[in-house]
């Protein structure tokens, strides 16, 4: 635990809150309230899982890619997700924290991961949806992390939404050249986009009345932004690129508003929402039990690495 995370003394409180309202980033030395840590930990240590995690459902399609450049396309993608976890659970380490205890969490079961990643992948055209709205959504949202009060946080932000940017131009030039084909393909595209458009709003967590979280994070600008306001930012820029390619997004409700200048849309299945958040989504299981796996098939590697630092690196341990 870090020197400064004791009890929260007022008058540090109020130079802390009056250093966020200049806008100036906290960093790992400098003192945080004990509330301010482990709101971070909890909410970029799921992040770091879900970009591991997010690994599984597109890596299954590297070996049925249908060409040499969309299997390098997608491998270079789910390589750079492996990164994303990586930088964050770096900067997750700045608060005090132990990788290492924070994947066992993961591999127990304990810790919370994106519920986006518990569906599963049934055609190619899935890589298309997943580059385009998964990732699409993720940039309006970290988009806004990137301007984090907690200064690791947000650099390793900056990096990732410019990596997630060609992941979702990967992903819209697959729906593009599908929706563009055969009658076929067309049908495959908008397939994909009927399973993948709910799953992509509830990316965005609860509404904002039922989001416990999000007072401390708006209050300490972690977030920027709420939830909802996410979301509907998420739904204008991606009915219009829908509508560019000729496929329709699965909502009867969803109808234009001239006078907000929003697209309003119909009400999201939130009993769905928590049962996947809670562990009983269609691929749970079968995503812990592969990630767990790759974990076990990894040791001899995590060895290896730590044989070598302690012959070359002598001061150095390797997480
Ligand atoms: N899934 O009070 P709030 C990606 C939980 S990365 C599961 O509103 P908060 C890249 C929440 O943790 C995708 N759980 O929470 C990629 C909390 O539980 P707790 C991940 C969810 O933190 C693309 C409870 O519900 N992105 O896609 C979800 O204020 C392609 C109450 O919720 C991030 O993690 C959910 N969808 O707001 C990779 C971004 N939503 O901890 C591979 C950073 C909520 O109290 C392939 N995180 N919960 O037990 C955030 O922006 C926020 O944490 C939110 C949730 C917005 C996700």
């Amino acid at each position: 635990m870090p020197q400064n995370a004791t009890t929260d003394d007022p008058r540090r409180l109020a130079e802390f809150e009056a250093r966020i309202a200049r806008c100036k980033t906290i960093e790992p030395k400098d003192w945080m309230p004990e509330r301010y840590r482990k709101q971070l930990i909890r909410m970029m240590s799921q992040h770091a899982h879900s970009e591991v995690v997010g690994m599984l459902p597109e890596g299954n399609w590297i070996t049925r890619a249908p060409s040499l450049r969309r299997k390098m396309g997608l491998l270079a993608k789910v390589q750079d997700e492996a990164g994303h976890g990586l930088y964050i659970y770096c900067s997750t380490e700045t608060l005090g924290v132990d990788r290492n205890d924070l994947i066992q969490q993961l591999l127990a079961g304990t810790a919370k991961y994106s519920s986006i990643f518990n569906y599963p992948t049934l055609t190619w055209a899935d890589i298309g949806a997943i580059g385009w709205l998964v990732d699409g959504a993720a940039i309006v949202n970290q988009t806004m992390l990137a301007k984090a009060s907690y200064g690791p946080y947000a650099r390793a932000m900056v990096r990732i939404c410019k990596e997630e940017n060609f992941h979702k131009r990967q992903g819209f030039e697959i729906m593009t050249t599908l929706a563009g084909g055969t009658r076929e393909q067309h049908a495959m595209a908008q397939d994909a986009l009927d399973r993948w458009w709910w799953p992509s709003l509830m990316m965005f967590g609860p509404r904002d009345k039922d989001s416990p979280n999000s007072d401390d994070l708006l209050r300490w600008k972690v977030k920027q932004k709420t939830n909802d306001e996410l979301r509907q930012r998420f739904v204008n820029i991606t009915v219009a690129q829908a509508m560019a390619i000729d496929l329709t997004i699965p909502d009867p409700a969803l109808k234009y508003n001239e006078r907000t200048k929003d697209w309003e849309y119909g009400e999201i299945d939130w009993e769905e929402f928590w049962r996947v958040v809670r562990g009983n989504g269609p691929c749970n299981r079968e995503r812990l039990a592969a990630r767990r796996r790759a974990h076990d098939d990894g040791a001899w590697v995590r060895a290896a690495a730590e044989a070598y630092a302690a012959k070359h690196e002598p001061a150095a341990s390797v997480a």
